[in-house]
């Protein structure tokens, strides 16, 4: 069964580039033992360890699944080559009592994930060391990295190490550290945590416009007037700023992933050096709007239901930004930028 490409797309994800997949996060593990070895351990009756050479003994398992980063690109029929989780844990055998599953990596800051255990099986979770037909490199998690289908990529670890059986949730780097939903399902669009400011402290910082430095996601800002806001260094990921007036507006450094600024009005606003990864712009006005510095991953520029941006040459963005953008976008922003030259 072959279904349109529109409908394997969840909510708000674009296609990556044709041929590319982008590495997000580390790059590296802590180190890269020679043989790599993995092991499930906690509530289990046997816990038990494997080198890759054992893994890759074992029954393998090849299955092509689509994968979406919560940072909004997918890429489509990746194809991987492993051994399910479920081989592992035949042999390892999880207590009754075993309700989570927390996966953790060789790497510098002990990168972890967590799923329902039940979940994991259903999904049909792998340990694998092969992509389309190729040995998985070091950057995307080589030798062997989780891959959980269904879920945001953020719950794929690379470079997986240990794997434990556990009785209560343990957040993972990301769910702990960055507000990242402890769910992930991308068609539910589980992104991050809810909004987690008080009407109160949202009255206040809309009378005063000085966001700078504050942590707020999912903030609901549309429709506001927010000209000359103060947002430097802020952190207002998956916030939606929709129609809001930010005419002039300072967000240098801030962190806007996956924020909403359809038809908003960024003209003379400062996104300098911010990171705006998965950001939708669609039906903005981008005329004189800073974008040196700004990492573009997965931003959208114009969409059928909210029309293009308009850019002019006071808009500073550079051609090589471009790269890192879908095809269609990034077809639309070269245009922009040529006819304004
Ligand atoms: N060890 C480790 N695993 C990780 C991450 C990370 O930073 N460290 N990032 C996660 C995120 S957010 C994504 S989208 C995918 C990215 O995998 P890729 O770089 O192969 O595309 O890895 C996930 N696993
Ligand atoms: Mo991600």
């Amino acid at each position: 069964m072959t279904v349109p490409q529109k409908d394997r797309l969840p909510p708000r994800q674009l296609l990556a580039a044709k041929g590319k997949w982008p590495v997000v996060g580390e790059r590296l593990p802590s180190d890269i033992p020679d043989p790599w070895t993995i092991s499930v351990s906690g509530d289990v009756q046997r816990p038990s360890q494997w080198t890759l050479a054992e893994l890759q003994g074992l029954p393998s398992f090849e299955q092509t699944i689509d994968i979406h980063c919560v940072t909004r690109w997918s890429k489509l029929d990746v194809c991987f080559t492993g051994v399910l989780l479920q081989t592992l844990l035949a042999q390892a055998e999880p207590d009754a009592q075993a309700r989570y599953i927390s996966f953790r990596s060789a790497s510098q800051r002990n990168h972890s994930t967590s799923l329902p255990l039940t979940e994991a099986i259903e999904l049909k979770a792998m340990v694998v060391w092969e992509v389309d037909g190729e040995a998985l490199s070091i950057p995307h998690g080589g030798p062997i990295r989780m891959v959980v289908p269904g879920k945001y990529f953020y719950k794929s670890v690379k470079w997986i190490r240990e794997i434990e059986l556990i009785y209560e949730d343990r957040l993972g780097f990301w769910e702990s550290n960055a507000g990242y939903h402890n769910q992930a399902d991308p068609w539910k669009q589980q992104r991050f945590a809810a909004a987690d400011v008080s009407r109160a402290q949202m009255r206040r910082l809309l009378e005063t416009r000085n966001f700078s430095g504050q942590s707020m996601l999912g903030l609901f800002a549309s429709q506001l007037d927010l000209a000359k806001l103060q947002a430097q260094n802020a952190i207002l990921r998956d916030g939606d700023f929709s129609e809001s007036d930010l005419r002039e507006a300072d967000f240098r450094g801030a962190n806007l992933s996956n924020s909403r600024f359809v038809r908003a009005d960024l003209r003379g606003a400062s996104l300098v050096q911010a990171d705006i990864e998965g950001a939708d712009f669609s039906g903005a006005d981008l005329r004189g709007t800073d974008f040196t510095g700004a990492s573009l991953l997965g931003c959208s520029f114009q969409s059928s239901s909210d029309g293009p941006s308009k850019m002019d040459a006071e808009t500073r963005l550079e051609i090589a930004q471009t790269k890192v953008l879908a095809d269609t976008e990034r077809e639309f922003v070269e245009r922009c930028l040529r006819s304004n030259s």
